[in-house]
């Protein structure tokens, strides 16, 4: 059988297993490879060669495993119990999280991808999602790993004071549904220079069937061509539009395309996967381009992820990432924003 050597790891897959990923529309992914794994002991010099080479970073282990899978039962324990969201299929394991099967538009995040889908921000999942953003036992998960990622970071990133910003988010991607759009991050960050580092992290296994994080290989420099387009186009807009991810000249939710097929094969690049473990955590650059792959786990397990981010508290950043995502005072949320428009950007 032929294999495909992950160059950071023993790890071997069959090509097979690669050769039928999808977008999240179902539109098989025409170029694929596999991301590089690195371990969290290798000397910090090299770690950060790799980032600032591949605009990613992908850690095996560097969280405990156990307490990742805790957050991952309570998450779905919270969604259920109490006025139950209708996520989680009858009779089975909150730790596992696996799918009721119900129409997975119920299931939209609110903000963006609601937006995006033409869908309001209401209903029992909907409510719930918010909740959980400050629920006990996901600030308690965030207190005890903030402060080893903080000092992970500030090595990587050679940060004075490394910081890990309030908003973070809790995405659960169902089976079949669709999942987060193309997109870099900076477009949601703007107010602040292009410095933060993404820690995306995947609350359970997520084999590579799925629905990972999977990222454009080589994007950084697509991102920041990206970026400044929109800075031209957006020269006449008041400051206030012009940081917005959601201004007129922006695709619906801040997003570059909603079919990562298409968009890999305008650009002529591989989007890269990985067969992710809980434990795991993958830190990204601000312009490198990623989006989620389509969840086709055969145990219909539902995809669950956190992403945080950091900055260096030393210098300016984006400050409207000082509030918890979702709440009163957050004024990221897209589907409170007037603007925004349905434009296709990357042709
Ligand atoms: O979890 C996802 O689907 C998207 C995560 C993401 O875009 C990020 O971590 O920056
Ligand atoms: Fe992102």
């Amino acid at each position: 059988m032929a294999t495909t050597a992950l160059q950071h790891s023993p790890m071997v897959i069959a090509d097979q297993e690669l050769n039928n990923l999808k977008a999240s529309n179902g539109d098989v992914l025409p170029k694929i490879g596999l991301m590089k794994s690195s371990s969290p002991d290798l000397p910090i010099e090299e770690l950060r060669r790799r980032y600032e080479e591949d605009g990613y970073l992908w850690i095996k282990d560097i969280l405990d495993k156990e307490k990742v899978l805790d957050m991952r039962e309570q998450y779905f324990r919270f969604m259920t119990e109490n006025g139950d969201s209708g996520i989680l299929k009858q009779g089975t394991n909150p730790r596992d999280g696996i799918f009721s099967g119900e129409d997975w538009r119920q299931f939209l995040l609110p903000g963006a991808i609601r937006v995006a889908n033409g869908l309001k921000d209401e209903g029992v999942f909907v409510e719930k999602t918010l909740k959980a953003h400050v629920a006990h036992f996901y600030s308690e998960f965030k207190s005890d790993i903030a402060e080893p990622l903080e000092n992970f970071v500030g090595k990587l990133a050679q940060f004075q004071d490394p910081m890990l910003l309030k908003r973070t988010l809790l995405r659960c991607n169902v089976p079949s549904g669709e999942t987060t759009p193309v997109h870099y991050d900076q477009i949601y960050l703007r107010a602040g220079p292009p410095t933060s580092v993404t820690a995306w992290i995947p609350l359970g296994d997520c084999a590579l069937t799925g629905g990972g994080l999977m990222y454009l290989e080589n994007s950084v420099e697509i991102g920041k061509k990206f970026e400044a387009d929109f800075s031209e186009k957006s020269k006449d807009l008041t400051e206030e539009e012009r940081l917005s991810a959601f201004n007129k000249n922006m695709m619906a939710g801040g997003f570059l395309d909603r079919n990562a097929a298409v968009f890999g094969k305008f650009w002529g690049r591989r989007w890269l996967v990985a067969p992710y473990e809980a434990g795991d955590v993958v830190f990204h650059n601000p312009f490198m381009i990623h989006a989620s792959a389509r969840n086709e786990s055969p145990e219909q397990a539902i995809r669950l992820a956190t992403d945080l981010r950091f900055v260096d508290k030393a210098g300016p950043f984006d400050e409207r990432w000082l509030f918890e995502a979702y709440q009163e005072a957050d004024p990221n949320v897209a589907s409170r924003q007037p603007l925004g428009s349905k434009k296709k950007t990357h042709m």
